[in-house]
């Protein structure tokens, strides 16, 4: 038996354990060994009276998470852990080091990098049928149904439920919530979007049963009442959708997701909704169709958007709506068509975000990601990508689109039915405070 520790270095404290080491700690416990997850949130051995030497001493070999911006953090950690047990192997995977492994191999001092899903090379390792050495490209896993599913048996799952935090699933769901991905893979090709290079544009589905299995297991242990599912798309396929709706609204579950405008309609909706759908989160991006179809490929239209939120709205399910302001060749009158649009389209909250290039997508040439060094959200700061003068616009667009919508009559009427729901109206103003302090930075 080996004992593993598994590290998320993300220094900001999430409400949802990390969903990637949760999966690899799962497969390591299926094949009697040990895994135990560290997340930097929270348990920060430099902060507490642990201390990294007690935490490594009789640990077999470590694995650390990393997407591109938290790299830094993985790769401080690696230093800590080295300069204490340099013989202790410190494996890197996570979609940071699968898009650039000779990189993050030659860089941050780590053993090994994993490129691809984690699970069956760690329990290989694990096994010692595999050293921990260089660049080790992972098998693709067809079947994930062969993956066991998560029951967060190897961290303290309740100092996540705990924790208040201001994200969206506090505020939109009762409690307690748990995150759940259902499929792998998107076969959309957005160009700002990172997603397909690492699970590829074939999608693999879990079945629904074994979706339900994990539910059943977190209702009974955990009392979860509602679901977060972090698929890029959930309603991709709709007999399986059909399926997985019936079985929630049995279990009479809550649940929020993330979809695209041209994967529904009002039949589906409206069976998302009967079985306990409270919102959708959908990626608008743009209000202008030449941001849409040349820049960024979605595929979609904004008078599609419009029409799709309308029924959204009209079936009764709360809308997410997320926007995106700096694309690499859009205009100032891109941008204008997007506020336009953030009027006229219905939405009980909304995401904006200035555009940065992350490794992995297609629009992302040339980046240097290695700006994105602090912890602060470099998606509310000046685009790096334009001349300092159009990045000045971009930013006083961005800040206009959060202040209509934010501060409009219409939108602070709505939040008053809040007050219905007192534990809501405690996130929300919490919420609020924080979009205040990050308008002011
Ligand atoms: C869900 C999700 C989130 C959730 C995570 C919830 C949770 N409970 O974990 C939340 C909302 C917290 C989140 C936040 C952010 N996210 Co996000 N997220 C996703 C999403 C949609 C799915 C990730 C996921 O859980 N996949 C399922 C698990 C099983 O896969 P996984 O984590 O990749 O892990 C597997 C492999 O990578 C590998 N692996 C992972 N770690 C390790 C470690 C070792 C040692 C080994 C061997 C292998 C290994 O094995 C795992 C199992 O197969 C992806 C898109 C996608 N489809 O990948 C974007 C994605 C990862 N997110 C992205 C971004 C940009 C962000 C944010 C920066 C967004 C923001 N505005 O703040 C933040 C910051 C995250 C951070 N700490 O860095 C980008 C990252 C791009 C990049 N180059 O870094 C992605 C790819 C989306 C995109 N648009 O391109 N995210």
């Amino acid at each position: 038996m080996s004992k593993i520790l598994l590290i998320n270095p993300d220094p900001v404290s999430r409400v949802l354990p990390p969903l990637g080491i949760s999966y690899i700690a799962e497969n390591l416990k299926k094949h009697n060994h040990l895994p135990v997850i560290l997340d930097m949130g929270f348990d920060n051995p430099d902060k507490n009276n642990q201390g990294w030497e007690k935490i490594i001493e009789d640990i077999d070999f470590v694995g650390i998470t990393a997407t591109t911006l938290i790299y830094f953090n993985a790769k401080d950690i690696v230093k800590k852990i080295k300069k204490i047990r340099p013989g202790l192997p410190v494996i890197l995977g996570g979609i940071h080091p699968s898009i650039l492994p000779q990189f993050v191999l030659d860089d941050s001092g780590c053993d090994a990098v994993v490129v691809g899903e984690g699970e069956e090379v760690m329990v290989d390792i694990a096994n010692r049928k595999m050293q921990p050495k260089g660049i080790i490209n992972a098998p693709v896993i067809n079947e994930i149904d062969t993956i066991p599913f998560l029951t967060y048996e190897y961290l303290d799952i309740q100092k996540y439920f705990k924790f208040g935090g201001t994200d969206r699933i506090r505020w939109s769901l009762p409690q307690p919530c748990v995150s759940i991905i259902g499929t792998r893979g998107c076969p959309y090709a957005c160009t700002f979007c990172a997603s397909k290079t690492l699970f590829g544009r074939k999608v693999r589905f879990r079945s629904v049963e074994n979706i339900m299995l994990e539910i059943d297991f977190l209702r009974k242990k955990y009392g979860i009442k509602a679901i977060y599912f972090c698929d890029d798309t959930l309603t991709l396929k709709k007999s399986w959708l059909k399926q997985l709706c019936d079985e929630l609204a049995k279990r009479k579950m809550q649940w929020i997701c993330g979809t695209r405008v041209d994967v529904v309609d009002e039949k589906i909706l409206q069976m998302m909704k009967f079985s306990g759908c409270k919102y959708i989160s959908y990626g608008i991006e743009s209000g202008s169709n030449k941001v849409l179809n040349d820049i960024i490929k979605k595929e979609t239209t904004i008078e599609q958007a419009e029409r799709i939120l309308k029924l959204t709205r009209k079936v009764g399910i709360g809308i997410i709506a997320n926007y995106m302001f700096g694309l690499p060749g859009e205009t100032e009158e891109d941008m204008k068509l997007t506020l336009k649009a953030i009027k006229k389209i219905p939405a009980d909250t909304a995401e904006f975000s200035v555009y940065i290039p992350l490794p992995g997508a297609e629009l992302a040439t040339d980046l240097d990601w290695t700006v994105y060094k602090s912890n602060k959200n470099p998606y509310h700061s000046t685009s790096y990508i334009h001349t300092p003068e159009f990045s000045r616009i971009i930013k006083r667009y961005h800040r206009k689109a959060v202040r209509n919508f934010y501060f409009s009559p219409k939108y602070l009427f709505e939040r008053l039915k809040m007050l219905l729901y007192p534990q809501r109206v405690y996130y929300a103003l919490k919420s609020l405070f924080k979009l205040i302090q990050d308008l002011m930075k």
